[in-house]
């Protein structure tokens, strides 16, 4: 899943995509880079990022950018909290909701249930203005894993079927650096919910504590936690740098012998 920020303030590439023909020419590379899925967002949940873009601003943003993706060869996802938003977004072409609040805003569940669209619903403690401020779990693993089962046992009590169902973890929203890592470890239990695991750790900043490097300089780092997860067992990777990726993953796959 190559990503797409339509954003003035995305914490990697705020800004560079902005202009609808930026953001187009920017998702056919990435299309040509190997991407399966496009996953197209016009609002920062970067850490500290306070909520502050109404719909209408998110949809002046997103809507041009789908209207020049609607013949693209791949499935374009859009990454949204708000109804009317996914809404506009699957009518003018989009058919997958990237949801980090996990479809528990009212009226979500309402609004993919009326569609055939999939969604991915994410875990996240707090919000993105405060969430870095003190995450605290008591098992990260069991709590994440058993909101992710509440969310997707929501979503089919709503008429959503499980093949359009997928899960996220929701890495460094509201999490520590060792919760991360643990969450990363233990990214197997996932399977157990019966969907695929989406997992996303491009240029983030647990990979910038490890490392020491800003996000410009995280690529080695983001493969690395991203070959881990599909060892993993992780299906979908939420990743900036596609080609890169799409090249790692082609050594996974040649010693795994399963192309
Ligand atoms: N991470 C970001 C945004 N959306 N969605 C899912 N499902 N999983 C993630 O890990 C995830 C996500 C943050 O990355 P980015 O979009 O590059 O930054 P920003 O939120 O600042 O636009």
């Amino acid at each position: 899943m190559g990503v797409v920020n339509v954003t003035p303030d995305s914490f990697s590439d705020g800004g560079r995509f902005l202009e609808p023909a930026a953001a187009i020419a920017h998702a056919h590379k990435l299309i040509e880079e190997g991407a399966h899925i496009l996953d197209v967002g016009a609002e920062s949940s970067r850490p500290g990022a306070a909520a502050v873009v109404s719909a209408d601003e998110e949809l002046r943003r997103l809507l041009p950018v789908l209207r020049g993706l609607r013949d693209a060869p791949v499935p374009v996802s859009v990454d949204t909290i708000k109804p009317e938003v996914m809404r506009a977004a699957l009518a003018e072409g989009a058919s997958m909701i990237n949801d980090i609040n996990a479809l528990c805003a009212p009226g979500t569940l309402a609004v993919v249930a009326a569609t055939d669209a999939a969604v991915c619903l994410m875990h996240m403690q707090g919000t993105p203005g405060t969430m870095q401020q003190y995450p605290g779990y008591g098992d990260v693993v069991a709590e994440v894993k058993a909101f992710l089962l509440e969310r997707v046992r929501a979503a089919r009590d709503a008429g959503i079927a499980s093949e359009r169902i997928a899960v996220d973890p929701g890495f460094g929203f509201g999490k520590t650096l060792e919760h991360n890592l643990e969450l990363l470890r233990h990214l197997r239990d996932f399977d157990a919910l019966g969907v695929p695991v989406l997992a996303g750790w491009s240029r983030k900043s647990s990979l910038g504590k490890i490392t020491g490097r800003p996000a410009a300089d995280r690529l080695a780092a983001s493969i690395a936690a991203a070959l881990i997860a599909a060892q993993n067992g992780a299906r979908i990777l939420r990743v900036h740098d596609v080609a890169a990726t799409r090249d790692a993953l082609s050594v996974l796959a040649a010693v795994e012998k399963k192309r």
